[in-house]
């Protein structure tokens, strides 16, 4: 239905990517909103909000805390703008850590069933993985089956979630290097279980109970600590498994990877057990031919958001674009279906594809809605299910109103799919020539960007902005998330690309052969950040804190993000944020993430909206990193 658009888009400048501004226009002549349009339907938006000091924590409330201080300075529970602010950042915290972990617990249950057989349509790939990991988890593999392993493996990472003793995780005590542990362990953040941690989370911040500021940011360091070190990086290590660790992969990425004469499914979300699997049967022949009937040249996949990531990686499809894309997608009129699993789904894509002939068809048993198709994903009849679908799309080809079509052409070359695997195998089998390139500062250091796209933000403009600055500054730029499709859109992941890298970084990508910023997965992916931060300094045998490294999420607007970003800043790394946390409301909480808490932890939030100024900030704070290091700068 189309609907009246109040506000226009000044569509040239809201988004640095190729095709974004023509398909606002298209949508704004047919009458279709996008989540700009509604941006600007929000604006002013709460100013109570924005500062964070705002608290429904109780039916006594809602209450609020005059910034000004001419009014009320506590909620009726006397609940003060610090107490407010620290609870809804620890709020903020426990739902990130919740979307990532809730997403591993599905994918432990998927390995499982894939170890016993009883899930045929899933095999355990990596072997070698696998075999890794139940080392480090401490299992005596000797004599033992793949499918052995996998259930002790499977047994262990099932217990994180919900282990009843204080013992800390066994994930994040066999990949988390020891000195972190120690600061870990003298704080008293180390994480027991990873449910338990987001229920203390809920548990501390009900009306009247922890009211100390320090306390609550403390608890939430734990809690995404339990994110990073466990939740995601069981999500990274049983993906892997299952549908093999990256490798290096040619691909496109921009809208232009739709085609016009196909059957276009776009798989959107986060978890690769489904979106594997329609990736995999959308290929298949009896698919292909299908589509031919159906008077299509065949059937194309193309990725958005994370799951595009997880297919990325491994598969080589196409990704679409990122997370402000998703309608726009729609809007081309060329879309059959998107598939959605969970997270970072506009409910708004049901009304947009309303507009079009596009079936929204959600999956997820804990993600409906109204509106869209429900095929509830069942991992024991994967392919029934991954095909039932697929045909629903090829089926609704017929149906697409031609005339109203337009797929913007652009589109750009990418490498991506670099797994800590890859990395070491493109570094010749170890780490030593990255370190190295950094000692000798032809390297001056490594800095992970991750997140997503908000539009408070020009749409991918920081995200390009920022890696550019860095990578001109002989800065490695490794990430994730919609990060990764941003700079895959923008030409940013292919070996040409270190033309535009400072001379040392360009000649190091030059002899290996790969692209001065890689990508390195999803957001549970991120937990492949760690793994490097964490080798890198048992290496040189210094601690995360003391590495000329740094992390950026420059349009970042999910609550994983903010889980992400503490498990950063409590990891020992520098983190910059590109879009204001609503914490300004508390100056005691702004000092405590910005500042104070360095000394706990080693790392701390940096906010800077401007991408330039970020990335020279980030600069210097490499370069004072390497003077303590007494590497040349
Ligand atoms: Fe953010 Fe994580 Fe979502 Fe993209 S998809 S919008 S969380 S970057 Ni992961
Ligand atoms: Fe108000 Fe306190 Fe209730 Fe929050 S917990 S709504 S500040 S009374």
């Amino acid at each position: 239905m189309a609907e009246y658009i109040k506000f226009k888009v000044p569509a040239k400048q809201v988004s640095e990517t190729k095709g974004v501004g023509n398909l606002i226009e298209k949508a704004e002549e047919e009458g279709v909103k996008t989540a700009w349009h509604r941006f600007l339907e929000q604006q002013p938006q709460c100013g109570f909000g924005l500062l964070g000091i705002c608290c429904r924590n109780c039916n006594m409330g809602p209450c609020r805390i005059d910034p000004f201080g001419a009014g009320p300075t506590k909620g009726v529970c006397g609940a003060d703008a610090d107490t407010i602010v620290a609870r809804n950042i620890l709020r903020m915290i426990a739902a990130g850590a919740a979307a990532h972990s809730d997403h591993a617990r599905d994918i432990v249950h998927v390995f499982k069933g894939a170890a016993t057989g009883e899930f045929k349509g899933y095999r355990l790939t990596d072997v070698e993985k696998l075999k890794g990991l139940a080392q480090i988890l401490g299992i005596d593999i000797e004599g033992k089956s793949e499918s052995e392993i996998a259930s002790e493996v499977a047994h262990i990472l099932e217990l994180e979630f919900g282990k009843p003793d204080d013992e800390p995780l066994k994930l994040l005590m066999a990949t988390a290097p020891k000195k972190r542990i120690k600061v870990w362990e003298r704080l008293g953040v180390m994480p027991r279980a990873i449910d338990r941690e987001i229920c203390e989370c809920m548990h501390r911040t009900h009306m009247g109970v922890d009211a100390d500021p320090a306390s609550l940011l403390l608890h939430g360091v734990r809690t995404s600590l339990a994110d990073g070190w466990s939740g995601s990086m069981m999500a990274t290590y049983l993906s892997d498994i299952l549908f093999g660790t990256p490798k290096p992969i040619k691909t496109t990425a921009n809208l232009g990877v739709l085609k016009e004469d196909y059957v276009n499914i776009i798989v959107h979300g986060h978890n690769p057990i489904l979106s594997m699997k329609i990736a995999e049967v959308a290929q298949s022949e009896e698919m292909q031919k299908l589509a031919k009937k159906y008077g299509a040249k065949g059937v194309n996949v193309a990725g958005m958001c994370c799951t595009g990531n997880e297919v990325l990686v491994r598969l080589g499809i196409p990704p679409a674009g990122n997370f402000l894309m998703q309608e726009l997608a729609i809007i081309t009129g060329a879309v059959e279906a998107m598939v959605v699993d969970y997270q970072c789904l506009m409910p708004s894509l049901v009304d947009v594809a309303g507009c079009y002939h596009t079936k929204i068809i959600t999956t997820e048993p804990k993600a409906h809605i109204p509106g869209a198709v429900h095929i509830e994903f069942k991992p024991e009849k994967a392919d029934e299910i991954a095909k039932e679908i697929v045909k629903i799309a090829i089926e609704n080809f017929q149906n697409r109103p031609k005339e109203r079509v337009f797929i913007p052409k652009h589109k750009s070359e990418v490498v991506a799919g670099f797994s800590v695997e890859a990395i070491l195998e493109a570094l010749g089998g170890t780490l030593e020539p990255l370190i190295n390139a950094l000692r000798e500062g032809t390297i001056k250091g490594i800095v992970g960007v991750v997140g997503c796209n908000n539009p408070k933000v020009k749409h991918n403009h920081s995200h390009v902005t920022l890696t550019k600055e860095l990578i001109k500054r002989d800065i490695l730029v490794v990430g994730t998330g919609c990060w990764g499709i941003a700079a895959a859109m923008h030409g940013l992941l292919t070996p040409e690309a270190a033309k535009m890298a400072g001379e040392g970084l360009r000649a190091v990508c030059e002899t290996l052969g790969i692209p001065p910023c890689l990508h390195m997965g999803s957001c549970v992916d991120c937990s492949r950040i760690l793994i490097v931060l964490g080798a890198l300094a048992e290496a040189l045998g210094v601690d995360i804190p003391d590495l000329p490294v740094a992390g950026s999420a420059p349009e970042w607007m999910s609550e994983k993000a903010v889980s992400i970003g503490t498990y950063f800043v409590a990891s020992g790394v520098f983190t910059h944020l590109g879009v204001v946390p609503p914490v300004l409301g508390s100056q005691k909480v702004t000092r405590l993430l910005t500042d104070e808490i360095e000394d706990l932890l080693g790392g701390k939030f940096y906010v800077e909206p401007d991408p330039v100024k970020a990335a020279e900030t980030i600069y210097n704070v490499i370069i004072e990193k390497r003077k303590k290091l007494k590497w040349p700068v």
